[in-house]
């Protein structure tokens, strides 16, 4: 594969450029921009440039408003309420992240919901912030029904990513992943590779398994560990749809009606106060987790999101990022 290297601000400078000429009003232009250009410089690919396909096609399909801001509902509970009217997400989370902050330390848990917006992203970036504010934190998200579930043979469920992330003196613990096998994002790479997938990852049309990337895409998805990942990613369904009063991932594509654009749904994020809910003993709490944290590196195993940040390190020292030819030339034809 031919790679062409970009800076942050080259990269950055892309997305803009490209978002603007799809009609983004400029604090979406800016919020997406940031996502992507984080992504990328973590070398978390499926999330980031790539994701301009997402963002121009939802736009053309005319459903998004590409400049309405969104409505945040604060009251003196500990949820907090943010109305995306039907933008992308990434803009109403910005919106809510102060006061979800404010109200975590206040209360010692706090409730994001955000409604009605359009969800292309990754989830480990507003976790990552969350946990440099002090906090634990979870998120989940719906998207199409593409993932069939444990034992069935059709898409009901969405690729369901949940992300949870621990504050450190370094940086925090944090993992993000679908609950589908692969994420939708992953198969699209590999059929624009050109490469079968691994056995047990999709089902074609028919129900029966396939590693054909395009059969994937037209069959369904399969989750991740059988019937437990078949279970969580019921619960994504559930605590980020009717708990928030939002859509689940089959009233997701049929809001799509077929057209090629972002899931349309909520997002859930839970924020917990490690110092609050432990009565104020932290410190000790604190220690007890470093000590976990230092055996399981002991052993040999890594954390997750420690590629990610070996990742971010190499590339903002030596001040750029690899990004495939194929894909700039794609994004340039947008
Ligand atoms: P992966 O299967 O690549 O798993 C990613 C997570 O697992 C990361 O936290 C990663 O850390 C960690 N990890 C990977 N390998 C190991 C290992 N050997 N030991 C310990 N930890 C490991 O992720 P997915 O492909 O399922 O998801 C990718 C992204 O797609 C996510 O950011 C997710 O939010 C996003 N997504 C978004 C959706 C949406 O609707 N908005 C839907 C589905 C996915 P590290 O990064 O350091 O490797
Ligand atoms: O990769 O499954 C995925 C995905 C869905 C919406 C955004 N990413």
């Amino acid at each position: 594969m031919t790679t062409l290297r970009l800076t942050r601000d080259e990269v950055h400078d892309l997305a803009t450029r490209t978002l603007q000429k799809a009609g983004y009003g400029p604090n979406h232009v800016r919020a997406i921009a940031d996502m992507l250009t984080t992504c990328q410089m973590d070398d978390c690919r499926s999330h980031g440039l790539f994701r301009l396909f997402m963002c121009v096609e939802t736009t053309r399909s005319g459903q998004v408003d590409p400049t309405v801001e969104p409505q945040l509902t604060l009251d003196d509970s500990a949820v907090v309420r943010v109305d995306a009217k039907g933008a992308i997400s990434l803009r109403a989370v910005q919106a809510a992240m102060a006061p979800l902050i404010d109200r975590a330390r206040s209360f010692g848990i706090a409730a994001l919901a955000v409604n009605r917006c359009y969800h292309f992203s990754a989830l480990w970036p507003e976790i990552e912030q969350l946990n440099r504010a002090g906090l634990a934190a979870l998120s989940m998200v719906p998207s199409h029904a593409w993932v069939a579930p444990a034992g069935g043979t059709r898409g009901a469920l969405g690729t369901n990513p949940i992300s949870f992330g621990w504050p450190r003196s370094e940086d925090p613990f944090v993992f993000d992943f679908a609950t589908s096998a692969f994420a939708r994002g992953e198969i699209e790479l590999y059929r624009r590779a050109g490469k079968p997938l691994p056995e047990g990852v999709a089902l074609d049309r028919a129900g029966q398994p396939t590693t054909d990337p395009q059969a994937a895409m037209d069959g369904a998805m399969c989750t991740f560990g059988g019937y437990k990942g078949s279970a969580l990613s019921i619960m994504v369904e559930l605590m980020a749809g009717p708990l928030i009063g939002d859509l689940t991932s089959l009233d997701s594509m049929a809001h799509a009606q077929g057209r090629p654009e972002a899931p349309f749904h909520g997002q859930i994020i839970l924020a917990f106060d490690p110092e609050r809910l432990s009565g104020g003993q932290h410190s000790d709490g604190d220690a007890r987790a470093e000590r976990l944290f230092a055996e399981i590196g002991a052993q040999g195993a890594r954390l997750p999101s420690q590629r990610r940040y070996a990742a971010r390190a190499r590339n903002t020292a030596r001040g750029f990022v690899e990004v495939s030819k194929q894909l700039i030339d794609d994004i340039r034809a947008l």
